[in-house]
C-alpha cells in the first residue's frame, strides 16, 4: 500500500502545539513531520518530536494491564487482562466510594494536553463518582491568576506578528528549548532590526543570543518591573491617552512604583542599575516617542517563586503604561489560552457531581505530597485512600519529592496508572494501565503560544492492548454501573462538543472542518488590545483591581521577595547560601522523553551549573560530582563550572526520571510544598541549597 499522511497535532505541554503530518505505511507510523503550511510550525519540529516514532515504538513501553507483584516503588509487575484489573479497579474504587468517595483522588495534568483524552471522559468519571476535585496549579496558574487580575484572562498579543517588533523582551523564559518557533520569529525580528532582551538568572541558550541579558536574581522580576515603571513614569515616557481610557488604578501604580527607585531595585534584583535605566528607557522611547512596536514575551520561568503572581502582573503593566496594544507587533504575550472558546462543561459535567452544584473538597496537586501523608484528623477531608494518575508523573515533577515518593510508597494507597511507560509514578503503583500515543487516538487541541485550533487525527491503531484514556474510563464508568449517555460517547464525538461554535471567535470552525484541513485559526483581532476592551470586569487593564481586594490579596502590582532569599530568611541562606532553579533541559519535555535513549544521550547526565567562584570556595572542579542538599533532601549531578549560572546561582536542567539518575535523585527532592502569593502554585526556583564536591568512594554506582 502506498504510504498516506495524517493530520495530527503535537500533544506535549508546549505554547507552540504543532501541526504534524504522520506518515503510515502497512499500518506502522514511518515518520512525523511538521506541516509546511501552519504558519506556526513552519515544517519543523523540535529534535524530540521529530523522534515521536521513537517513543510510540519504544521496546519499553507499557502494552498490558500490570498489577504490582513487589514492593511499591519497586516497579514489578505481572502482565493481567484487561477484565481481570478492570474488575479488581472498579470493587476497589467502590468499596472506597461507599465509605466516603473523597478519599479518592484524580492526578493528572499535561502529558497529552489533548481536549479529548486530557479532560472529558476521566473528569465526567470522577465527578459522577464525587471524587475529590484536583486543584490544577503545578505550572502556570499564578501567572494566570495574575493575568485574570490584569487583562481578564489569559491573554495578549499574538506572536505571528513579533516579526515587525522593534524591541523583544524575553522575560523568564527560554524559547530556544521550550518556545523553538517563537524563536525563529524572534530571530527574523533581529533580521529586521530588532533589539532583544533577556531576563534570565541564566545565561540560557537564548539569554546568549540576545544583544543583552539581564540577570536578576531569582523571584525578584517584580522589583525589576517595579523600577521600570518608576523610570517610565519619572521620564515621562507614557501613553497618557492609553493610560487615561484603558486602564484603571494609574496613581495607584505610581505611588506603589515610586518606592522602587531604580538603586533599590539594582540591591534587590542583584544587576546593575544601568541595565534597569537602559531598558526602560529604551523600551519607553521606543514606544512612546517613535512610536515603534515593542513586544514582552513573558514566561512562565519567572513565576515559579513566592511572588511570581506579583511579578507577572508588575511586568503586565508595562505595555499599557506605554501604549505598546495600539500596534499588532506590540504588546505582551504570557499566554493565549484565555481566546479559546472550549465547552468545558460538556467536556467535563460537573453536573454530574452527586451534590451540584456544591463541590467534594479540592486537594491541590502541587502539595501532593502533604496531601499523601495527611492522616485525615487535620481537617483537610477524609484520608486519601486511592490515587488515579494519567498525564502525569508526579514522583517526578512535583515538588518535595521525598514526601510524594513517601506517600505513594503508602502500603495502605491504593494507586492506578495509566502510562505509556513504567516511569517513577508507574512503578509506585498497584496497576499500571497502557495508554495510548498521540499516534494511535483521536483528539482536538487548543494552544497557549498561538491561535489555532488543531485536530489530531488517528495515525495508526493503538499498539499491544494499549487503550485511549477515554476508553479505560469509559469501561470503568460501565462496571462501576454508571449509565447516563455522555459514558457511551466516542470520542469523535467528544472532540465535536469540545468548540463552543456559538462563540464568534470560533466562527468557520467545527470539528468536521478541523479534522479536514488540520488547523484553523481563531477570529481574534491582530491587536486586540488597540482600544482596549480587555475582559476584565471594568473593561480595562486593571493597575489596580478590586477582584483582588476582595479576594485578601494587594490590589497594586507588588514586590513579594522569595521565600528563601538572603533578604527574606538570613539563617537558612547562611547554611545554604545557593539559589538553585531547574528549568526545562532542551530534549526533554518536563519528565517526558527522557527514557528516549538518543534524547538522554544527547543531554549526558544530570548536571549542575555553577559559577567559578561558588565552584573554587567549595574546591569544585569541572567535571567533579558534586551533591546539592537542603534540609528537604539532596541530588547528585556532574558539575559545569560556568559563569552561566551567575554568582550564588546554581542550574540542574530538568526533569529528569529519578530512576535513570546516577542516585535515584532528581531536582525535586529539594524543592519545598510552598506556593505563590496567588493562584496556590509551587516555586519550584525558589529553593535554597548548599553543594558539596562528593568524595569518590561515596559516588552512587
Ligand atoms: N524542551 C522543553 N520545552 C518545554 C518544556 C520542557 O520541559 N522542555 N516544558 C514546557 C512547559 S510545561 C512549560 S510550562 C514551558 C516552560 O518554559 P518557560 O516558560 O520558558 O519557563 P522555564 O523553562 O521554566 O524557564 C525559562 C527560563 O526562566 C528562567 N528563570 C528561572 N527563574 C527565574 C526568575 O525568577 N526570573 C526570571 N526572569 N527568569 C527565571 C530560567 O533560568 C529559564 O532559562 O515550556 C514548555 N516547553
Ligand atoms: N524541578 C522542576 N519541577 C517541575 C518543573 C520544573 O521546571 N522544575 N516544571 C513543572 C511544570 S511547568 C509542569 S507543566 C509539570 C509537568 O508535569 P507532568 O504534566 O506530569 O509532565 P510529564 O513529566 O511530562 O509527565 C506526563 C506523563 O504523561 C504521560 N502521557 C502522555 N500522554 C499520555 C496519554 O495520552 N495518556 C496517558 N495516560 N498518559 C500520557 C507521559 O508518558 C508522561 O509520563 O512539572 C513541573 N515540575
Ligand atoms: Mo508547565
Amino acid at each position: 500500500m502506498a504510504p498516506r499522511i495524517v493530520r495530527a497535532a503535537c500533544p506535549h505541554d508546549c505554547p507552540d502545539t504543532c501541526a504534524l503530518l504522520v506518515t503510515v505505511e502497512d499500518g506502522r507510523a514511518i515518520k512525523v513531520a511538521g506541516d509546511p503550511d501552519h504558519p506556526g510550525t513552519q515544517g519543523v519540529l523540535c529534535t524530540k518530536v521529530s523522534r515521536y516514532t521513537e517513543r510510540t515504538y519504544h521496546p519499553n513501553r507499557v502494552l498490558t494491564p500490570l498489577r504490582r507483584v513487589g514492593r511499591k516503588g519497586e516497579g514489578k509487575f505481572e502482565s493481567v487482562s484487561w477484565d481481570e484489573a478492570l474488575d479488581e479497579i472498579a470493587a476497589r474504587l467502590s468499596a472506597i466510594a461507599a465509605r466516603n468517595p473523597e478519599a479518592i483522588v484524580p492526578y493528572s495534568y499535561a502529558g497529552t494536553m489533548g481536549l479529548v483524552q486530557g479532560e472529558s471522559m476521566a473528569a465526567r468519571f470522577f465527578h459522577k463518582l464525587g471524587a475529590s476535585l484536583l486543584d490544577r496549579t503545578i505550572c502556570a496558574s499564578a501567572g494566570a491568576t495574575a493575568l485574570k487580575y490584569t487583562y481578564g484572562a489569559s491573554v495578549g498579543m499574538d506572536m505571528e506578528h513579533v516579526v515587525d517588533a522593534k524591541l523583544v523582551i524575553i522575560w523568564g523564559g527560554n524559547p530556544i528549548a521550550s518556545n523553538l518557533h517563537l524563536w525563529t520569529r524572534v530571530q527574523e525580528a533581529k533580521r529586521r532590526g530588532a533589539t532583544l532582551v533577556a531576563i534570565d538568572p541564566y545565561r540560557s541558550l537564548t539569554a546568549e543570543k540576545c544583544h543583552r541579558h539581564i540577570a536578576p536574581m531569582p523571584g525578584t522580576d517584580g522589583a525589576l518591573a517595579l523600577a521600570m515603571i518608576h523610570i517610565l513614569i519619572r521620564d515621562d515616557l507614557l501613553d497618557h491617552d492609553y493610560i487615561a481610557q484603558h486602564t484603571v488604578g494609574f496613581d495607584a501604580l505610581r505611588e506603589r512604583a515610586m518606592e522602587f527607585p531604580p538603586a533599590r531595585a539594582a540591591e534587590i534584583c542583584g544587576v546593575p542599575v544601568e541595565d534597569i535605566e537602559w531598558l526602560a528607557g529604551l523600551y519607553g522611547n521606543l514606544a512612546v516617542r517613535e512610536r515603534q512596536p515593542v513586544a514582552i514575551r513573558m514566561n512562565y520561568g519567572m513565576q515559579r517563586v513566592r511572588g511570581g503572581g506579583q511579578a507577572v502582573r508588575a511586568v503586565a503593566s508595562l505595555p499599557s503604561l506605554v501604549g505598546a496594544w495600539r500596534q499588532a507587533a506590540g504588546g505582551l504575550q504570557l499566554s493565549t489560552s484565555g481566546f479559546f472558546p472550549i465547552d468545558h462543561e460538556t467536556l467535563q459535567r460537573p453536573d454530574l457531581l452527586p451534590n451540584w452544584p456544591s463541590q467534594p473538597r479540592t486537594v491541590n496537586m502541587s502539595t501532593i505530597g502533604d496531601a499523601l501523608l495527611d492522616d485525615g484528623t487535620t481537617g483537610k477531608g477524609p484520608k486519601i485512600e486511592a490515587v488515579v494518575v494519567y498525564n502525569s508523573n508526579p514522583v517526578a515533577v512535583a515538588p518535595e519529592s521525598v514526601k510524594v515518593a513517601e506517600g505513594f510508597a503508602r502500603e495502605d494507597l491504593f494507586t492506578v496508572v495509566l502510562e505509556h511507560f513504567r516511569t517513577d509514578t508507574a512503578d509506585h503503583a498497584d496497576f499500571v494501565l497502557p495508554a495510548t500515543t498521540q499516534l494511535e487516538h483521536v483528539d482536538v487541541h487548543k494552544a497557549y503560544g498561538h491561535t489555532y485550533f488543531l485536530a489530531n487525527n488517528q495515525a495508526v491503531e493503538p499498539l499491544g492492548q494499549a487503550l485511549p484514556n477515554t476508553e479505560i474510563f469509559r469501561r470503568l464508568a460501565a462496571r462501576m454501573g454508571f449509565t447516563e449517555p455522555c459514558f457511551a460517547d466516542s470520542d469523535e464525538t467528544i472532540a465535536s462538543q469540545a468548540i463552543l461554535r456559538e462563540d464568534k471567535r470560533a466562527a468557520g470552525i467545527s470539528w468536521e472542518s478541523l479534522k479536514e484541513q488540520g488547523w484553523q485559526k481563531l477570529s481574534v483581532g491582530a491587536a486586540p488590545f488597540a482600544d482596549g476592551n480587555f475582559p476584565t470586569p471594568s473593561g480595562k487593564c486593571e493597575f489596580y483591581s478590586e477582584a483582588m481586594a476582595r479576594d485578601g490579596l494587594d490590589p497594586v502590582p507588588a514586590y513579594v521577595p522569595p521565600y528563601e532569599a538572603p533578604s527574606s530568611a538570613p539563617e537558612l541562606a547562611a547554611r545554604y547560601p545557593l539559589a538553585m532553579i531547574s528549568p526545562p533541559a532542551r530534549n526533554f519535555l518536563n519528565s517526558s522523553f527522557v527514557n528516549v535513549d538518543s534524547l538522554r544521550a544527547t543531554e549526558g547526565e544530570p548536571h549542575l551549573d555553577i559559577h567559578p567562584d561558588d565552584a573554587a570556595a567549595r574546591g569544585i572542579v569541572h567535571g567533579a560530582m558534586v551533591r546539592a542538599y537542603n534540609d528537604r533532601g539532596s541530588m547528585q549531578a556532574r558539575a559545569r563550572v560556568t559563569d552561566r549560572a551567575k554568582r550564588g546561582l546554581v542550574v540542574g536542567l530538568s526533569i529528569w526520571w529519578k530512576k535513570l539518575a546516577p542516585d535515584g535523585k532528581n531536582a525535586n527532592e529539594l524543592t519545598s510544598q510552598r506556593l505563590t502569593d496567588m493562584g496556590r502554585a509551587p516555586v519550584f526556583y525558589d529553593c535554597l541549597v548548599e553543594v558539596e564536591a562528593v568524595p569518590s568512594e561515596a559516588l552512587a554506582s
